[in-house]
């Protein structure tokens, strides 16, 4: 079990330790001092700092702190804050412990992007610290205004930025609440379902002497997330039992090993299909599974063909557009907080809710289960026979073309034959994602990894995050070009260079934007822009040559136009990622 790095408790655990197990805290001498000390107290392991002028209290307290032997977290420059949420974003994904970004007041918040929706819609557990303009009218000591821009960046309402996506909010305006504050922080961040904590704290508070009077770092336990009601299990245990044609819909158990785990055992179990992953996110069976429905048409026809769907921690089931269920189809609906209460307009059908973290349900499931084949031995042969249909189906992995003009597929058989099982790949393919779902292998939990959200620049910085979460591992970024883009490449590659997290780059260069040229066509399919097979602001013309990108910023940089070419140029990506530098390499694939 980790542990927290000064007091020697547990950290996230469910047991109130009492603040007599707190450690003395260290001889602090300003509140950004005493806020450093708390950071790595909690177990915050990094601090990704993009500094201005209202961080130069916290800048001076890491080196002051650790010149006194005191523990900080590793502080980790960032040349732009979206790569360093991002980054923050995925190492919540790997690990489940929660990182600390510092942004520049309200300029900085804005910067964070679109990876706010990301953060909130995967659920990741992130604390963002941002400054807040000084109070103080004098420069001097205290901190008060000293520039021009204190008084531009005093802003109305600066929590507003994100406020409609942070989990939880609050400024630090006094010394004496910075322990609670922090403390509130990172037990929120981590609770389920897992969020954005977003503090502001001013230069001049900073600059405050601390306040120790009974300050504690204990005390803010993260709650286990809920087991599930046994009557609801029972009920769901009943129908997968009595059902003819059952489906298992999910979008992220595979998050983690128990969750991974309990879907194939379900799976093999009860002979029961998987699907989901419509938002992307993570493997949650072996893409080799015989009962993993890894085509779409194929995942749309099992759900609209079932009498019992299992529906465990997914936003997005289904498109309902490819989906009518049958009017006698059953829904049970498991999941940390199955009413979203976030997505206004949820309105997906559950006859059954339950309130409960999705790996500990589908183990009570499959428990319940277990009784359920034993006393009938009907039900498990039923089970039986499906698993065996199912399993007579499977078909044998596809070999890469070896010459031709490539295509998205053929770069997923191509990254196949070249990676490793243990390889971490992140995926952000957008209109090519179905090819990825379909032809990339991964069979190891936590190989696949996505933003499982909807704002496009995250696979450079969740790239860094996953390796400096896993330096053991080689990563592996699976991105369209205009998401590469997105990613801002030069500080992301500039990134893996500062904090020596190198990582792979594959860019799906189709020429711009195919996303958002195809909803052209179709609602249009008489419209000028189908007759005339192109849509307005979809195509690149002016590209960079990204090869050379790569090459500006400390990265190797490769572009294959052929399959021929492919293999050859992964290879010696992957001979200069294991070398220790990121690498880029170019993949043209057709324009439609
Ligand atoms: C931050 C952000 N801006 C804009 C969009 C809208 N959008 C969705 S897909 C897409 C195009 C993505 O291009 P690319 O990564 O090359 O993938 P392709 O569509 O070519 O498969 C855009 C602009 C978005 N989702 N997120
Ligand atoms: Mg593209």
């Amino acid at each position: 079990m980790r542990t927290d790095s000064v007091s020697g408790t547990p950290a996230g655990s469910a047991e109130y330790a009492g603040a007599a197990a707190a450690p003395l805290v260290p001889a602090v001498k300003t509140t950004a001092e005493h806020l450093v000390y708390l950071l790595a107290a909690h177990g915050v392991e990094y601090l990704f700092l993009n500094p201005g002028t209202d961080s130069a209290p916290i800048q001076e307290a890491v080196y002051a702190l650790q010149e006194a032997g005191v523990p900080t977290p590793t502080v980790l420059i960032s040349t732009f804050e979206s790569v360093s949420l991002a980054a923050a974003h995925a190492y919540w994904k790997v690990t489940g412990r929660p990182q600390a970004v510092f942004v520049h007041v309200d300029a900085g918040t804005q910067n964070l992007g679109a990876m706010v929706h990301n953060v909130m819609r995967d659920r990741a557990g992130v604390i963002v610290i941002a400054g807040k303009t000084p109070y103080g009218e004098k420069a001097g000591p205290s901190g008060g205004r000293s520039s021009a821009i204190h008084w531009q960046q005093d802003v109305p309402d600066q929590a507003g930025i994100v406020r409609g996506y942070a989990k939880w909010t609050q400024e630090i305006t006094r010394p004496e609440m910075l322990d609670r504050a922090v403390g509130r922080a990172v037990q929120v961040a981590a609770s389920a379902p897992a969020g954005l904590s977003y503090l502001t704290v001013s230069r001049d508070v900073l600059m405050d002497p601390p306040c120790l009077d009974e300050s504690r770092v204990s005390g803010y336990a993260v709650p286990a997330p809920p087991a599930p009601d046994p009557a609801a299990v029972a009920r769901v245990a009943g129908a997968l039992a009595a059902a003819e044609a059952p489906v298992l819909v999910t979008s992220r158990l595979g998050r983690t090993p128990e969750g991974f785990a309990a879907v194939e055992k379900l799976a093999d179990l009860a002979g029961l299909p998987v699907t989901g992953r419509l938002e992307g996110g993570p493997v949650n069976l072996s893409t080799r599974h015989p009962m993993n429905v890894r085509n779409p048409a194929e995942a749309a026809a099992a759900i609209s063909a079932a009498d019992v769907i299992l529906l465990v921690e997914s936003d997005v089931p289904w498109l309902p557009a490819h989906v009518t269920l049958r009017p006698d189809a059953q829904v049970f609906h498991v999941d940390v907080d199955p009413v979203k209460a976030s997505m206004p307009l949820w309105a997906y059908p559950a006859d059954v809710a339950v309130q409960a973290d999705g790996a500990a349900a589908l183990t009570a499931i499959i428990a319940e289960l277990d009784k359920v084949i034993t006393a009938d031995p009907a039900v498990a042969k039923r089970f039986a026979d499906r698993a065996r249909s199912l399993r007579d189906r499977a078909t044998a992995p596809r070999q890469a073309p070896a010459v031709g003009p490539l295509t998205a597929a053929g770069v997923m058989l191509a990254l196949n034959e070249v990676i490793d099982a243990g390889d971490i790949v992140v995926e952000e393919a957008v209109t090519n994602a179905p090819v990825i779902a379909q032809a990339l292998e991964r069979t190891r939990q936590g190989t696949l990894v996505g933003s499982a959200a909807s704002g496009l620049g995250w696979a450079l910085g969740g790239a860094l995050g996953v390796r400096l979460a896993r330096p053991d591992r080689r990563v592996i970024a699976v991105t369209g070009d205009g998401s590469f883009l997105f990613g801002v490449p030069t500080s992301a590659l500039m990134m893996a260079a500062e904090w020596g997290t190198p990582f792979l780059t594959v860019i799906l260069n189709n020429g711009g934007y195919r996303a958002s040229r195809l909803p052209v066509y179709s609602l249009f399919p008489g419209g000028v822009s189908a007759r005339r097979g192109d849509a307005v602001g979809t195509r690149f013309t002016k590209a960079p040559d990204y090869p050379a990108l790569a090459a500006a910023c400390h990265a190797h940089g490769e572009r294959a136009e052929r399959a021929e070419d492919l293999v050859p140029a992964l290879r010696r990506a992957l001979a200069a990622l294991d070398a220790g530098r990121a690498a880029v390499v170019e993949c043209v694939i057709a324009q439609d």
